[in-house]
């Protein structure tokens, strides 16, 4: 049997891909365990310095596996610790994760999507928060992520009606960053991640924290936090061969310290 998730390292960028394409990626625990355990690994490889997270040209996930889940109990969740327990690995990743969606990204799919940094959608891609067909609600961030990626009224447009969204809507409204044909998302989106990785990794690392804070934050508090992160980048070798690099006209080589 093949894994449910398979790691790839393409330069200095670490892909995963969802890989159950006879339930279209829904995402049980193997697979919940199996991206956690690759984001760990990409994580603790200090050659990688993005990471792609993808599915196939059908389904980036279609959501929790409803036969996995459909007779717990609350019981059952609680103790498990059900979606905090392994999904929310994703959230506390500190390099960068772009999702690299292509077809349906429903439900969990559509909330672990919104766990990465950006989304990057290839045009035949289908976001939507189903669960209230279910007889369920979004369980892994759909209620709140949503509202801040597209605001109030296309999230309980989607979460209420359960309706899909296409690639063109979602980045009308600010839940994708960039859509690309189908057979060039993954090439395209991994030419994005290489440039991540070609700069300064706690550059990288820091911007990716002060752009979060935004989401946690007031104004003026996180404006203190990015200030602060700005100083300490003038602390870092990489800062000073930046700037001497552009002075002499070359390109700089980071060393990531
Ligand atoms: N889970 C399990 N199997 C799935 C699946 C899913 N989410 N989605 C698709 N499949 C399976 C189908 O059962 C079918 O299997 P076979 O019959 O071939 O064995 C196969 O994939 C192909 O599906 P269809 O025959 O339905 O194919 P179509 O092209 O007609 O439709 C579809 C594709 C993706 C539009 C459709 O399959 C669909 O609507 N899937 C369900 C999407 C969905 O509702 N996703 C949300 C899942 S709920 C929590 C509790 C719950 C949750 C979170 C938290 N707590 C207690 C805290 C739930 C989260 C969710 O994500």
């Amino acid at each position: 049997m093949s894994p449910s998730v398979i790691m790839e390292t393409h330069d200095k960028v670490g892909l995963i891909r969802i890989n159950r394409p006879e339930a279209f990626n829904a995402l049980n625990d193997e697979v919940m365990d199996g991206i956690g355990s690759a984001l760990a690994g990409f994580e603790a490889d200090e050659a990688i310095g993005c990471i792609v997270l993808t599915g196939n040209d059908k389904a980036f996930a279609a959501g929790a596996d409803i036969a996995a889940i459909k007779d717990f109990g609350y019981m059952d969740t609680y103790k498990a610790d059900f979606i905090t327990r392994n999904w929310e690995r994703i959230k506390t990743c500190r390099k960068p994760i772009i999702a690299a969606v292509a077809g349906y990204a429903l439900g969990g799919g559509c909330e672990i999507a919104m766990m990465c940094d950006m989304i990057f959608a290839a045009e035949n891609a289908k976001f939507g928060q189903p669960e209230i067909k279910l007889g369920t609600l979004p369980g892994a961030g759909g209620t709140q992520r949503l509202p801040r990626a597209i605001g109030k009224a296309k999230a309980m447009d989607l979460c209420l009606t359960g309706r899909m969204m296409d690639a063109v809507e979602a980045e009308r409204c600010g839940l994708v960053a960039r859509i690309f044909p189908t057979d060039r998302l993954i090439e395209e989106t991994l030419a994005a991640a290489q440039t991540i990785a070609s700069y300064s990794q706690p550059v990288v690392m820091m911007i990716k924290e002060a752009v979060n804070r935004a989401f946690e934050t007031s104004l003026t508090e996180g404006l203190l936090f990015e200030r602060r992160s700005f100083h300490a980048s003038f602390a870092l070798e990489d800062q000073k061969e930046g700037m001497t690099a552009f002075i002499e006209k070359r390109k700089p080589v980071f060393k990531n310290r």
